[in-house]
């Protein structure tokens, strides 16, 4: 039987966080063993907002040699560069004529961001889920994990995928995501009612995949929980839950085995636990990471491999198209 195709992505638009690593990459590992995996790193997503490009370039290879070192590995699945593949932004056109403007002006992300860079609402801001839709579906991907907040665009690409179908004949495979049950909405330590997130202002509210023991340890200490100390998840106690999601998530648990293991014990404690668990984890990983950031031969021949897989998927997809909609392709 034909394995079931995967894509995913991550923006090198920042530090990651522990929300990064438990919603998806920390997860793909396991997946490449089941699926036919596409992993990218969405530069061209990341240059919806300014980046400074030595930045977007080091993070580009950052975020390579951090999938890598969480065990992605690149004869198992295709790991690569998005805009190395120029069938990503030729597809996005195609689509943006199945698009229509009200529907991009209400989607969520685009409506958070627009506030937040009010200076700067771009064209490709407002684009940004219909080329989400081509990364997908040029790779006539299956399964999308991602975390919650991403949903909503993978619910717009099913609907051009179909509104494509229906116009031109059977094209795309309609794709779903995948959300994992723990874990797929790490929320802020200091507003456990918002998503932790790498562009976050306060550097209290994020733990990064970068930070070390001390810092990762302290960030936990300062972690906002509630005046009353019992150790236990419920929508009243936004922190709590969260930092035993977290617990969890890194403990490899469920959120009800961490409850028993903290029941009677104080926060002070509690907190410690999780930082030490957290930290304990990320070493590892962050070894591995700078080991192979020290090695850019591997990381350029590792990602070369990855683009011309995803060049000869993608080329296969984009012809079929082309010809579908009537694009004159010589004699
Ligand atoms: P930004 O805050 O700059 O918008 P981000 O932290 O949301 O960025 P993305 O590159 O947009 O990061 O997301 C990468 C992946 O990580 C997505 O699948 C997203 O759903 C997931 N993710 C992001 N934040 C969290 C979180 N707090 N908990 C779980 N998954 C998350
Ligand atoms: N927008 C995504 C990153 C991303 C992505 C994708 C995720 C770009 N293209 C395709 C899944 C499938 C985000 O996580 N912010």
């Amino acid at each position: 039987m034909e394995k079931k195709i995967m894509y995913s992505a991550v923006q090198p638009s920042g530090n990651l966080t522990i929300g990064n690593y438990v919603g998806t990459i920390r997860n793909w590992t396991r997946y490449q063993e089941e699926y036919d995996c596409f992993f990218a790193m969405a530069d061209m997503h990341a240059i919806t907002v300014r980046q400074d490009p030595a930045d977007l370039r080091r993070r580009t290879l950052e975020l390579a040699a951090l999938y890598l070192a969480c065990g992605v590995d690149p004869n198992k699945c295709a790991l690569y560069v998005q805009s190395r593949i120029p069938q990503h932004a030729e597809l996005c056109w195609v689509l943006n004529t199945l698009t229509y403007v009200g529907e991009m002006e209400r989607m969520t992300q685009f409506k958070d961001k627009s506030a937040k860079h009010a200076d700067n609402i771009n064209m490709g801001l407002m684009d940004y889920p219909v080329l989400m839709a081509a990364d997908i579906l040029l790779y006539q991907s299956d399964l999308v994990p991602v975390g919650i907040d991403q949903t909503q665009h993978v619910e717009i690409t099913r609907d051009i995928a179909v509104r494509f179908n229906n116009r031109y004949g059977e094209t795309f495979r309609v794709p779903q995501a995948l959300i994992q049950k723990q874990g797929a909405k790490i929320m802020s330590l200091q507003d456990p009612l918002k998503k932790m997130s790498k562009s976050d202002e306060n550097l209290n509210a994020s733990v990064f995949l970068s930070d070390d023991k001390d810092t990762i340890i302290r960030k936990f200490k300062r972690a906002v929980t509630d005046s009353d100390s019992r150790i236990v998840a419920s929508a009243e106690k936004p922190g709590v839950t969260n930092l035993l999601t977290i617990y969890a998530s890194f403990a490899g648990i469920t959120v009800e085995e961490a409850e028993k293991q903290f029941e009677g014990r104080g926060y002070g404690e509690f907190k410690l636990a999780v930082g030490e668990r957290v930290a304990e984890t990320l070493a590892p990983v962050q070894a591995e990471q700078k080991r192979l950031l020290a090695d850019k031969g591997y990381l350029a021949s590792a990602l070369q491999a990855g683009a011309e897989r995803a060049y000869k998927a993608a080329r296969k997809t984009l012809s079929k198209v082309h010809r579908k909609i009537g694009f004159y392709l010589g004699e």
